[in-house]
């Protein structure tokens, strides 16, 4: 990942997050919850190993991986599926293809303009955030 990337970033918009976790099957009741939270990610480097945490009051969620090659990924306490999830670099993209149940599944996460930026998509749908670098921390 470019320079940059690492470190605490709070996220300042969400669009289209309720199609992504309708697409997902996640619960009214949770989604209602999910829609509230103030997301934090935190990203942290560690040799070739990235650590990519998405941190909220409600719950945390963390992978961690080495771009190019294929690891299982257990989404606990998101849809709980289990998927094969494979990092790569398209250009300044580093997109993960998160092969499973769900179709055309996966995300894409790049820095611009000191945004953070992601999507994630499921079959059709493609929720948009966008983080700000946390200076503080
Ligand atoms: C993510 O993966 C996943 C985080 O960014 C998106 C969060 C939720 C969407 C999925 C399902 C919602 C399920 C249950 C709702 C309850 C709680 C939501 C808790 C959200 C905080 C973890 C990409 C990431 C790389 O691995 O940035």
């Amino acid at each position: 990942m470019p320079a940059g990337i690492c470190g605490t970033w709070d996220i300042i918009s969400n669009v289209n997050f309720e199609g992504y976790m309708i697409a997902l099957g996640i619960s009214p009741y949770l989604r209602k919850i999910a829609l509230k939270l103030k997301l934090k990610k935190v990203i942290e480097q560690h040799g070739d190993l990235y650590v990519v945490k998405t941190v909220s009051a409600f719950r945390n969620y963390t992978i961690s991986f080495r771009v190019g090659q294929e690891f299982e990924e257990f989404t606990q306490g998101l849809d709980n599926r289990h998927v094969k999830s494979l990092v790569t670099w398209e250009g300044n993209k580093l997109i993960c293809e998160q092969i499973g149940e769900k179709r055309n599944r996966g995300w894409a996460h790049w820095v611009e303009d000191d945004k953070l930026h992601l999507e994630l998509y499921c079959e059709g749908e493609i929720c948009k955030q966008v983080f700000k670098k946390n200076v503080a921390e």
